[in-house]
């Protein structure tokens, strides 16, 4: 992996005279120089609008837009391209499901059940439309280590629950969920199963037909990609009854207003739910992206992640004032540590650790719920990728020791 690094131009910035180490993956990936170059040449070469138009650009354009989603279908083992629908990241896919097929599948009296560890993003849209329905939200238990209560949540799904929602791998801890099994109990009850792959899908391979999920979201950005490009994965009989999330250009068929009313029939899948000219760079860099992923090996970069995790976890035990929160068997999660630093804020261990060129998140990420449960106000978060080293976690390690002194 350390020959990766060289793909990597930012890698090789400076940040208040030291040599930067990003350890900030959950919240975004940097990108290699095929990332970048492909967008670049769509750009300086290919520029033009999909699926509309006869010349050679637009046709070279959808090309490549559809290309990218070729890739991604490839990449999780989608059945065909009907069920991946670009959007504009994890958030939105969760949003277009719970919007789309929310209004129409919710109602009085009906659940939906997520858990205490969920990113806000696979909650609030929830709360949303269980509001404007008057359907009900049950939250499954979280266990003191971060791991997910599944007895809880197993005697959480009865006959009303209509929809499960999961994070595959929490953003917070990195505990990996077994989603399986939880997909498993809510499709013997009748239910689907969402899966936020927004951590999941940038660091092991996923096979959305093995596990059996009806819907996965995930966002480019956290895997090399550009931002403003993701993807939800539905299943095409689920898709095909949603009724459009969006509407304008693109998503329709037709659209008459003879005779003063208006009669509109919608655009095939998976278009009826892409309004609108589309990020069409995007998937071209989201493309670049995979490809790139896939060449690193995805098991490959998994094990690394895990092997850096083992080794930060180890090294930040040597310490007294440094309390870390997840589980301690590190099989059970992946690359992301979250810890505190006795009476010091996490803004402030971020600000100490920045003035050395590293770059942690600080704050309760987006996940106030399980922070509730940790009883803290907020945390430091480490997380790793592919280009990170053992070196850089032997720096970590040391600053973190000065800060301790403090
Ligand atoms: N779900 C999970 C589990 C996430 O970690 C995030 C982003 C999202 C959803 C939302 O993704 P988006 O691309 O639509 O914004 N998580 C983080 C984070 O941990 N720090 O910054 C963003």
């Amino acid at each position: 992996m350390q020959a990766l690094r060289q793909d990597f131009p930012i890698l090789q910035r400076k940040i208040n005279g030291y040599p930067l180490i990003y350890f900030d993956n959950a919240a975004t990936t940097q990108k290699p120089r095929q990332v970048i170059d492909a967008i670049t040449d769509y750009y300086m070469n290919h520029n033009g609008n999909v699926h509309r138009g006869v010349h050679t650009l637009s046709a070279e354009a959808t090309d490549l837009y559809e290309r990218g989603r070729e890739c991604a279908v490839e990449f999780i083992n989608a059945k065909s391209t009907h069920e991946l629908i670009f959007t504009r990241g994890t958030t939105e896919a969760i949003n277009l499901v719970a919007y789309s097929w929310g209004m129409q599948n919710l109602n009085r009296g009906d659940e939906v059940l997520v858990t205490l560890m969920e990113h806000h993003s696979n909650i609030v849209p929830w709360e949303l439309i269980a509001r404007s329905k008057g359907a009900t939200i049950k939250y499954a238990r979280v266990n003191g280590d971060g791991t997910l209560d599944y007895e809880d949540y197993e005697s959480k799904i009865t006959k009303n629950t209509k929809i499960c929602c999961l994070s595959h791998v929490s953003n917070v801890t990195g505990v990996i969920n077994d989603v399986k099994r939880v997909g498993k109990a809510a499709h013997d009850n009748g239910a689907l199963m969402l899966v936020d792959g927004a951590q999941s899908v940038p660091h092991m391979k996923i096979d959305v037909q093995d596990l059996d999920m009806d819907f996965l979201a995930f966002s480019g950005h956290k895997m090399l990609g550009p931002t403003g490009i993701g993807a939800l994965f539905g299943k095409e009989d689920i898709l095909e009854k949603m009724p459009p999330f969006q509407g304008g250009g693109e998503m329709i068929r037709e659209v008459s207003v003879a005779g003063g009313n208006c009669s509109v029939s919608y655009n095939e899948l998976p278009y009826k739910f892409e309004a609108g000219t589309p990020d069409i760079s995007g998937s071209v860099g989201l493309r670049a992206a995979i490809k790139y992923l896939e060449a690193a090996g995805m098991d490959k970069v998994l094990s690394h992640e895990k092997e850096l995790t083992e080794y930060a976890a180890k090294r930040m035990k040597e310490l007294q004032k440094v309390t870390v929160y997840g589980p301690s068997d590190v099989s059970k999660k992946c690359g992301i540590i979250p810890f505190a630093v006795k009476s010091m804020s996490s803004h402030d261990t971020a600000l100490f650790f920045d003035n050395y060129g590293i770059m942690l998140r600080s704050g309760y990420h987006c996940a106030q719920p399980l922070h509730e449960l940790f009883k803290l106000t907020s945390s430091a978060r480490a997380s790793f990728y592919l280009y990170n080293t053992k070196e850089e976690i032997d720096r970590f390690a040391e600053i973190l020791g000065e800060l301790e002194k403090l």
